[in-house]
């Protein structure tokens, strides 16, 4: 039985090493949230609320998820027990609209939570069965073509599986064709536009094709599938879902309409492990390969994409680099490391998320606190 008591909210300021560059924004210093959930014995789970400062991702920021989670979601957590954390998702779906980071913030703390009094892995516990998880990088918009492919050169030079570069209009087919020309063609890379395109594009899109590109991402609308379906059935590239997925049902209509072939799976941006399984399983049998995403974690959020990465259908590589390639210092340990084939190595012999919080820096770096019973 899991009777969540306390809530600890928390934010901290972690500054990039570069600033990461999107179709829609950039940032530099990351306000990270973080979340701590306390049972009746005294048990402790950590999760990492992914939403950004601005509402250029999702319409959910830091701000509203810390609001969302004070005023509808932890009340509702602390009046309720749980048989098992899978319970919890539904539960907030219940009357309340949206705010899916927030949920799965605390969605994901509860399993940590059960992960540790049962002293096993999250992995485990969420039946992950994988020993390590292919990495690819996630690289923000350079300022020229050159500068991407000095990147991909150093990436691949890491042990890096697969290198996505951010594009936009104006940002895009030459510097695909110096990413792809550094890397030897074009199978290990793809391109994340962020919405960044329509339908009136068609061009662009079919000049990549030409690229041999692994995958291109959310190329239009954030919540859109049926012009992605449009433009899949007239380019040979595969689209891959990520913005617009942000539930199991997305998917089904991803599917059924032709939307992509790939889906992007952040448990933030599904409201948590429960239906971010749900989407894997059903990807599995419909035969549409998954990857983990990121959202510039932590080594909290980070752990969890770990985790949930050891399910058997995450067959592709994750955005899921090592602490190194963000943060000076992260706030885990130990912190997150990548071997040169470019594996990262789940902690199936560590119970909970697998590492542990340096509190003391945390304490130091912590911006804003509240606690909530
Ligand atoms: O679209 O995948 C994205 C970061 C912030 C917001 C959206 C995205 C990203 C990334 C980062 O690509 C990937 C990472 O964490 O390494
Ligand atoms: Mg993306």
């Amino acid at each position: 039985m899991i009777r969540i008591r306390q809530i600890e909210l928390r934010e901290i300021r972690l500054r990039l090493k570069e600033p990461f560059r999107i179709s829609s924004g950039s940032s530099h210093v990351r306000r990270v949230f973080l979340v701590q959930v306390r049972d009746a014995d005294g048990s402790r789970g950590w999760a990492e609320c992914v939403a950004g400062a601005m509402p250029n991702y999702s319409p959910e920021t830091i701000d509203t998820a810390w609001w969302a989670i004070k005023t509808w979601i932890a009340p509702r957590v602390l009046e309720a027990g749980f048989e098992d954390p899978a319970q919890i998702f539904p539960v907030l779906e219940e009357n309340i609209r949206g705010h899916k980071m927030a949920k799965a913030a605390i969605e994901m703390a509860a399993w940590e939570l059960v992960a540790r009094r049962r002293e096993v892995s999250l992995a485990s516990l969420l039946g992950g069965d994988r020993k390590q998880i292919p990495v690819g990088i996630s690289m923000g918009i350079q300022p020229d073509p050159q500068s991407l492919a000095r990147k991909v050169v150093a990436a691949f030079q890491q042990g890096y599986r697969k290198f996505k570069a951010k594009i936009a209009p104006g940002h895009d087919l030459d510097f695909l064709e110096a990413a792809c020309e550094a890397a030897g063609g074009g199978s290990r890379i793809m391109a994340d536009a962020n919405n960044a395109y329509t339908l009136e594009d068609l061009e662009v899109f079919r000049a990549m094709d030409g690229f041999g590109l692994m995958m291109i991402e959310q190329p239009l609308d954030w919540d859109d599938v049926r012009q992605h379906a449009q433009l899949q059935r007239q380019i040979e590239t595969p689209i891959c879902l990520d913005e617009s997925i942000t539930s199991l049902e997305r998917a089904r209509d991803m599917v059924e309409l032709g939307g992509g072939r790939i889906v992007n799976i952040k448990p933030g941006r599904l409201g948590g492990f429960a239906p971010s399984m749900a989407v894997h399983d059903y990807c599995r049998d419909q035969g549409i390969p998954v990857w983990c995403g990121g959202m510039l974690e932590s080594g909290v959020g980070r752990a969890h994409n770990v985790a949930l990465a050891s399910l058997a259908n995450f067959s592709l590589p994750g955005d899921l680099s090592p602490s190194s390639r963000y943060w000076e210092k992260d706030i885990v340990i130990p912190e997150w490391e990548m071997d040169s084939e470019g594996f990262v190595a789940v902690p199936w012999d560590r119970p909970g998320m697998g590492v542990e919080l340096d509190l003391d820096r945390v304490e130091n770096l912590t911006a804003k606190r509240e606690v909530l019973e």
